[in-house]
């Protein structure tokens, strides 16, 4: 055989394959290597990812009631999970031979800069995540321990109020405003007592403290319109001070719900969400104006709406919000026609405020003894019970603004959306301020502003649904 192979010697040959193997040898472990690092990369940015998804989710984790209390549970276990790897993700960072300033290139999708940066993201985030206190693995283990516990404190332990509160409110001889109506108990609430003068029933949310009162479900007419002659008909709701976007005046069918008896205040907004943005808050400057319990403002409507999600809690409709205002009455204000009565019922702009500020918009006639807003429940209820409906903070309501003509309020809770084809640009706050004069403080104003808009004469006012079907026992 005339081959080149055949003149190779064969002492060579062995020599040239094991040179072959192990050069394929170190190929494959440099490929190896290259592949390990390259997963070993890949995995921490999974893990980050996670992370991010974690971070995502706990903010949908609310309320703290048995229903969410199973993803609260696998959120933690996920957690739970890739926080073990900390301790190691803290020795790969320290043994990195790069700093924080070296710089990075984008172009890198391995290599010590770019793990340096994902090592560092991973256990800054997983810290802040741990952090006692304000990280998001307190807050959901602590929310989970409510979710857990809420049955008991509020339906187990009270059952004996819940009876009472049920049969009292379906009984039409002792409540007769509740045409005997029946409800179930409400999860979240304890049952505080019929209220003596109102005839109502009141509850507490003993997470935060409000009182709530079961409203009357009802029909009324929500709006005012203009006097036809020089004596106005208030009957009718005519007013004086109407204004164009107060008519035409709309009957809406409410069901009963629950609404706060006060304004939402700065201590209960603080307990809650860890912060107090309002305006007017310095308590040792003003000791006698400001207090814990003045109601907290400058939050705006999805601020209110986020927190409020957050407990369970909606803004009132419009309409809820007139209804409970009026209770019952068809004049300008719920304590009566005339605007001088509200020196008792509501803090406007009165003349203690014009001798501060010298506003034009201050009625000098009037005299309530607060410049400030007030501590919440300072000034006469109307006929429901509720506080300050007239004045101190002026309060966001839930619906999109539209005129009564363009869009009806839809029956059982009032709700006015935005029709279709239009999308709603401004929401709707009720009440008047401190700052507002007294005819701002009518049943039936309106006033609108961008869903972001924060002011220190707006506040909140939490109402919530009835639950409809009885609490279930939760999951062990
Ligand atoms: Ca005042
Ligand atoms: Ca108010």
């Amino acid at each position: 055989m005339n081959s080149d192979v055949s003149k190779i010697n064969p002492g060579r040959a062995v020599e040239v394959v094991v040179l072959l193997l192990m050069a394929g040898l170190i190929i494959s472990l440099i490929l190896y290597f290259k592949a390990e690092a390259l997963n070993e990369g890949y995995r921490q940015l999974a893990d980050l990812w996670m992370v991010e998804m974690l971070e995502g989710e706990e903010t949908e984790l609310w309320p703290a009631l048995p229903r969410t209390a199973k993803r609260m549970k696998q959120w933690l276990a996920v957690e739970e999970q890739i926080a073990a790897c900390l301790p190691s993700y803290q020795a790969a960072l320290a043994g990195l031979p790069v700093q924080e300033s070296d710089e990075f290139s984008h172009h890198e999708s391995t290599g010590p800069r770019w793990k340096h940066r994902v090592f560092s993201e991973l256990v800054a985030r997983l810290k802040a995540m741990h952090a006692p206190d304000t990280g998001t693995r307190d807050s959901v283990r602590k929310r989970l321990l409510e979710a857990r516990t809420v049955y008991s404190r509020t339906i187990l332990e009270p059952a004996a109020g819940w009876t009472e509160a049920i049969e009292s409110i379906a009984d039409a001889n002792r409540c007769p405003a509740y045409e005997g109506l029946r409800i179930v108990p409400q999860i979240g609430f304890i049952p505080v007592s019929r209220n003596a003068e109102s005839g109502l029933w009141e509850f507490e949310h003993p997470y935060t403290g409000m009182v709530f009162v079961l409203i009357p479900g009802g029909r009324f007419l929500m709006g005012s319109c203009a006097p036809e002659s020089r004596n106005p008909d208030f009957s009718k709701q005519e007013d004086p001070n109407h204004a164009p976007d107060e008519g035409p005046a709309t009957e809406v069918a409410l069901a009963p719900f629950l609404l706060s008896r006060y304004e939402m205040t700065q201590a209960q907004w603080l307990h809650f969400t860890g912060d107090n943005p309002s305006n007017y808050k310095d308590y040792r400057a003003y000791p006698d104006e400001l207090k814990p319990t003045n109601p907290v403002e400058n939050v705006s409507y999805e601020d209110c709406s986020a927190v409020l999600q957050k407990l369970d809690f909606v803004l009132p409709t419009e309409a809820q919000w007139e209804y409970a205002c009026r209770a019952g009455t068809t004049c300008p204000y719920s304590f009566g026609a005339k605007e001088s009565g509200i020196g008792r019922s509501g803090n406007i702009a009165d003349i203690s405020y014009w001798l501060e500020t010298r506003s034009d918009r201050s009625n000098r006639l009037i005299n309530d003894n607060h410049f400030f807003h007030a501590p919440v429940g300072s000034f006469q209820p109307n006929r429901f019970g509720l506080h300050d409906m007239h004045g101190n903070m002026m309060e966001w309501c839930r619906d999109w603004y539209f005129s009564y003509d363009e869009v009806k309020p839809r029956p059982g809770d009032g709700l006015r959306e935005a029709p279709a084809g239009k999308p709603g640009r401004l929401r709707v706050f009720r009440g008047g301020s401190w700052m507002s004069p007294a005819r701002d403080a009518r049943s039936a104003v309106r006033f609108r502003q961008r869903p972001a808009f924060r002011h220190g004469s707006i506040g909140v006012r939490p109402a919530r649904a009835l639950d409809p079907e009885p609490p279930r026992m939760p999951e062990k």
